[in-house]
Order: structure tokens, then sequence, then C-alpha cells
């Protein structure tokens, strides 16, 4: 097919080779948080939940529970009075997220309502006027700087109650001076969240999608510029903006917009041929969906350990990172089955990790028990289909230049019985390693064999 002219296509290379890019493909895990003024009512109103399938909790200020007031948005609006997490403390959280093995943190800036957790000088809906006062953006990149954890800006451009904020493309001239208004603050905001927080690594940006921002695409492709020349080495994802045609995340060319695929939000790549060769994170909420404090978890299905460390698996087999949320309550503490899941993956990790950080895919045939990994000559397998015999069969195509040649256990130094099994089976393209698990061996959890790939004898 014929190619487009494109003004506003890529700033930057598909695959940057920099050291900052080559960071965040080594990451395998992080952690997002969204905390905000939406922490208070924590999916709820007056007893009233969103549950069932309606919508997420930090979206509550439109989705109007039944008992909600007539002026409610009037109501969520002023909650910030009431914003005093007597219980937070940063450098409590950055702990936890170290011992869970999170390499970077996603962390809301500013969310749909337009709430600024940080005391911005271009509005006055921020922290700074909530009883709490002090910069929460400030306390979490300090902390989490001082654990060794990248952080990033999670930043919605859309605002339910700014004003000059607008969904629909800008016709009249009143409503062209508003949209320029909007742009310009917007521009100021993430200039001064460089300026203030210059060790951050990058932007997670959202609410990007309505047609008053599509619709700047000149506006956008010079800020994407502007922010890149002020903090060299900046990481930006697909969401950030469109091309002059309004095509996002891959501009009409099919060519990725920023420095990895953002499209993975509480979904998966099935196939590694989907992603392209692009770099990608998948976001995920622990509930079904809802990125802000629930306080009621009850009656829904929560993802347990188990299905975290798949997904986590899946991902980085496919080179993703997996990033898990948390939704603090409004006065600082994670909900108690965040932090339960937390402390398990985190057990997990001290013990697998080798599996997860900077590893790459493998071209190998699916397994059938679970996921590969591989970081120079070591080959892993996160196992989670055990299977009943014990032998945990490795199909590598017959023409592959590396086989496994031993193989042993993480977190236990005894070498396991691999030998070369070739079925003889007519037309088949692969031959066959077996990994024999001891006898007496029990794992409640899944677990990684790890092999060194060599020449066949
Ligand atoms: O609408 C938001 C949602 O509340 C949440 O922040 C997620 C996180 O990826 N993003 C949005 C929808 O794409």
């Amino acid at each position: 097919t014929e190619k487009k002219e494109i003004k506003y296509g890529p700033i930057t290379p598909a695959h940057r080779t920099d050291e900052a890019m080559e960071r965040f493909r080594d990451y395998g895990l992080g952690q997002f948080i969204h905390w905000g003024i939406y922490a208070i009512p924590g999916n709820e109103w007056e007893g009233v939940s969103a549950r069932n399938g309606a919508a997420a909790s930090e979206w509550i200020r439109s989705w109007r529970g039944p008992r909600a007031p007539k002026d409610w948005t009037k109501t969520y609006d002023n909650l910030y009075k009431q914003f005093d997490p007597k219980d937070f403390d940063a450098k409590r959280w950055a702990k936890q997220a170290k011992d869970m093995g999170a390499k970077y943190v996603i962390f809301t800036t500013k969310h749909h309502d337009g709430f600024a957790m940080w005391p911005t000088k271009y509005s006055d809906y921020n922290i700074r006027h909530t009883p709490y006062k002090k910069d929460i953006v400030k306390e979490i990149v300090d902390a989490y700087d001082a654990e060794g954890i990248d952080v990033y800006l999670y930043f919605s451009i859309l605002e339910w109650n700014n004003p000059d904020y607008m969904s629909s493309e800008p016709k009249t001239e009143e409503e062209k001076r508003k949209s320029a208004r909007f742009l310009a603050y917007t521009r100021n905001q993430l200039l001064e969240l460089l300026e203030n927080y210059p060790s951050i690594k990058g932007f997670w940006f959202d609410g990007t999608w309505d047609r008053s921002w599509v619709q700047a695409a000149e506006f956008t492709y010079n800020l994407e510029k502007e922010l890149r020349a002020q903090h060299p080495g900046l990481i930006i994802g697909s969401r950030f903006r469109n091309d002059e045609y309004g095509k996002r995340h891959f501009d009409s060319n099919g060519n990725l917009l920023g420095d990895y695929e953002q499209g993975w939000e509480r979904k998966l790549p099935q196939d590694y041929s989907w992603l392209n060769g692009n770099d990608w994170d998948a976001v995920m909420t622990i509930p079904p969906n809802g990125w802000g404090y629930m306080k009621d978890w009850s009656g829904l299905y929560i993802k347990d350990t188990n299905d975290l460390l798949d997904m986590l698996m899946h991902c980085v087999s496919m080179n993703g990172n997996f990033v898990l949320n948390f939704g603090p309550d409004g006065q600082g503490n994670m909900h108690p089955g965040e932090d339960r899941l937390a402390k398990e993956i985190g057990e997990w990790m001290t013990v697998n990790s080798e599996a997860v950080y900077g590893v790459r895919y493998i071209d190998l045939p699916l397994s059938k028990y679970g996921y590969y990994t591989k970081k120079e000559s070591k080959l892993y397998l996160t196992v989670f289909n055990r299977p009943v015999n014990n032998r945990i069969r490795i199909a590598i195509q017959k023409d592959a230049e590396a086989v496994p040649v031993d193989a042993k256990l993480l977190g236990d130094a005894a070498v396991l019985t691999l030998t070369h099994a070739d079925m003889g089976l007519d037309r088949d393209k692969n031959t066959y390693y077996d990994v024999q698990l001891p006898a007496d061996f029990k794992a409640d959890k899944p677990f990684v064999i790890k092999m060194t790939l060599g020449t066949a004898k």
C-alpha cells in the first residue's frame, strides 16, 4: 500500500537503543498507583456502589450513584476540602513496592477529575488547598528514588471540571479561545512537572481521545519535541498524541507514535506477532475494573497471586512490562488485599526474579506448561501447569542453534536430569528435551526451570 505523507508522525525511532530505553526494557514488573480525591468515596456514595460491571471507582464523579445529590459534581469537586491522608507515608509505599520487586512506578499526578496532587501554579484545584497541604508528588518521587525505583508520572489530559476543557472540536471563536487556553495550560503543567521533578523517567499519558486534543496534532507534535528537549531520555508511550489524520497510537502508515505501545490496558496480547517487535507495557487492575480505591471487594472476582504471576510472565515472555495497579484509600493506606498480594508476589520474586528482569522473548514452540524467557545463554521456563509424570518437555526446533544442556530449579542448587528425547515423529520440525523433576518435588506456586543453552552434543 502507498505510504501517506505525514507531517506529525513519530519523533523518536520505534526501537530506541539509548540507556534510558534499555532500562525500561529490563524492568519486567512495575507498580501503578491511582490516588486522588476519588479515594474518599472509595467507589461508594451513601452506601451505593458501582459494582457489577458499572464504571470504575475513579469515575465516580461521572457515574453518580442513585443516592447522589442532584448537584453531585459540585459535591465531588468540594471533596478535596476533606483530603487529609493521616496515614500516608510515601516511604512505606516505596518499601512495599521494592519488596514486591517493582522496578518502576507510575503515579497519578492528575486524573480525569482535574485535581492536581502537586501544588501546580496553573490551577487552584490542587493539593496545596487541602488540609494535607504538602506536595504528594514530591513525596512519592523522593521516596521511590531513594529505593531505586524509577518514577513515571501519569497525567490525564482531559479534565472534567475545567471550564476551558471541551471534548468536541472547537468551532466558534469563543471555543477556539477556550481551547487555546486549555492547550497552553496543559503545556505549562507538563513543563512544570519536568522542572519540579527532574529525576522522573517518563510520562504516562491518558485521556487523549477527545476531538479537542486529536485535532491539535501540530500543537501536540511540537509539545512532544519540547518535552523531549527539556528532558533528554524522557520516555513517552503511544497514548500522548496522534498524527494529523487523527490516527492514535500508530500513525497512518502504521508507525508507532512514542517510545512504546501503551494500548494494553486490562488486556494482554495473545500472540507475540501482534506486537510487531514494539516495546510495550500492560497495566492491570486487581479487581475486574476500578483503579482508584474500592472499599468493598466482595462479590467481585479478585485476581490472586497465581493469576498475577501468570500475567507477569505472559508479558515478560513477549518483551512487555507488567504494571500492577494499587488504589490506596483516603487515609493513605493500601487496601489490605493489595498488601497481601504485594507480599506474596514479593516472596515469589525473591526466588524467581532472575526469570523476570532483563529477559527477552525467545522464538520457541509455545510450552503447555508455562512461559519461556531468555537472558543471554540462559533459558527460563516458568511452570504453571505441572505434568502428572513430573517430566517437563521442552520442544526445540530441529534447526535451532542452541539447545538446553543443563537444568536446575531457581532457588534450589540440585542439578536436574535432562535427556534428549527424539520422538521420531514424521514431519516434526521439533526435537525434545526432558527435564525430570525430583520425585519428592513439592510446589504450591509456579516454579522456574533454569537451563543453559549450548551446542547440542
Ligand atoms: O479512564 C482511565 C481509567 O480511569 C484508568 O486511569 C486507566 C488506567 O490505564 N486509563 C483510563 C482509560 O483508558
